[in-house]
């Protein structure tokens, strides 16, 4: 089937078709360690290119704008089943394109602009939208952002409660973009509860990770919870809300449409619930606990090779390595890898002085090479690829791009589907 859809593009649009094939090769030929990055099944890529794209459907179902709505009711009617069933959540909304619109929904939804919002910095791992000047989070609301503790470099929870108490915010985000260790959501809860303010918990980055039961759910405690389909979750882009409180699911389903959307992308959401269904199988919760596996033995084996990583390790499926003690920056060893076919970013660490545009880290995840097959055994060889690309890159380069060539070879992405473009 996909290999079908890129002969079509590829011969009414040789210029795009090319580059989709160029981009499926690129795909198989390199070692994906972007930890937002996954590769979905057949199956989910495949409903993204049916005629539910056709499709307008302004409204939820049963409650459209558009006439001919029933059979994509159905389809986001599962869908909503699904992701409940999933992360045990009374209520959910399927239709954000994205977690910035999820969380662009949730502020709209429970905050007004002025208002005081809590989020972690940057540098210490949050999301843009989680107040960045630049984005409209922080241009907006009044931020106070927390972060990790500078000798540690964990999560400083008596920083967010002390500047909880002290600025009385209506709304305290967690979860983050580049922490590597497991986030305490009863004890943000207290937090909250002591400072009055909604605790919106965004699990972008772990909704697999909890789906599978490797992480501990922020369900229990948050008031909204915001995520994104296609990361630790393999499924299709998108974004996904839940809550347990009937009211705030009512103020949630105006945020995103009409607050912050049109109408919903059909075809998207009919991957969600493909990726929904995958996720409730028994053998999703084995993937997410060879996502961790893997991700401690590779931290474990950046250790063992001289990296210093933020916090000394892992909980979770990523990692950041601070790699200016071999005199690099984060973008400088991220264009090294790049050219052996390993695929990172450069992330800012805590206390970092360069700009984000270079940053003192590179951010390593484990989702993409685990959905491969590759398992605890490969991690040494790859940290051994990272060392010798920081440290020998002229003189190893060809060693690394052949290892990694092998590498791939063995545990193919998409051509173990029957996929040979
Ligand atoms: N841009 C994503 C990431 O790489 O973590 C977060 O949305």
């Amino acid at each position: 089937m996909l290999n079908d859809i890129m002969r079509l593009v590829t011969e009414y649009d040789g210029e795009i078709g090319e580059s989709i094939l160029a981009e499926y090769n690129r795909q198989e030929r390199n070692l994906e360690l972007i930890a937002s990055e996954n590769a979905p099944s057949v199956p989910v890529l495949a409903a993204m290119a049916t005629v539910l794209n056709n499709k307008y459907a302004e409204g939820y179902p049963n409650a459209r704008h558009y006439g001919g709505c029933e059979n994509v009711d159905v389809v986001e009617s599962v869908a909503l089943s699904r992701v409940k069933a999933l992360f045990g959540a009374k209520y959910a909304n399927v239709q954000p394109h994205s977690g910035s619109q999820a969380n662009f929904s949730v502020y709209q939804a429970l905050v007004r602009p002025g208002d005081t919002v809590m989020g972690m910095r940057l540098t210490a791992g949050g999301h843009l939208t989680h107040g960045v000047t630049t984005n409209f989070s922080g241009a907006n609301y009044n931020i106070v952002r927390y972060g990790v503790d500078p000798v540690t470099q964990l999560l400083d929870y008596d920083q967010v409660r002390e500047l909880a108490l002290r600025h009385h915010p209506k709304m305290i985000i967690a979860g983050a973009s580049a922490y590597p260790r497991l986030i305490d959501f009863a004890l943000l809860r207290e937090i909250a509860d002591e400072a009055r303010a909604y605790l919106m918990v965004d699990i972008a980055h772990i909704a697999g990770l909890i789906a599978g039961g490797v992480h501990p759910s922020p369900m229990p405690y948050a008031d909204v919870v915001s995520g994104t389909t296609h990361k630790s979750l393999r499924g299709p882009r998108g974004g996904f809300l839940l809550t347990n409180n009937a009211e705030i699911a009512a103020k949630l389903d105006s945020a995103v449409f009409p607050g912050a959307q049109g109408g919903p992308l059909m075809h998207v959401i009919a991957a969600k619930a493909i990726a929904f269904k995958e996720a409730l199988e028994p053998e999703f919760k084995l993937y997410q606990q060879q996502v961790v596996n893997n991700a401690k033995a590779l931290a474990d084996a950046m250790l063992a090779e001289g990296f210093k990583l933020v916090s000394g390790g892992t909980d979770n499926h990523l990692m950041l390595a601070d790699v200016r003690p071999f005199g690099l920056t984060g973008l400088d060893l991220e264009k090294r890898l790049d050219e052996v076919f390993i695929t990172a970013n450069h992330n800012s660490i805590p206390g970092d002085s360069l700009k984000s545009g270079e940053s003192g880290g590179i951010r390593l995840g484990t989702p993409t090479i685990t959905t491969r097959g590759m398992k605890e055994a490969q991690m040494p060889l790859i940290a051994k690829f990272i060392k010798l690309a920081a440290t020998k890159f002229d003189s190893a380069q060809h060693l690394i791009r052949d290892g990694v060539r092998t590498l791939c070879l063995e545990y193919p992405l998409y051509r173990a589907d029957g996929i040979d473009a």
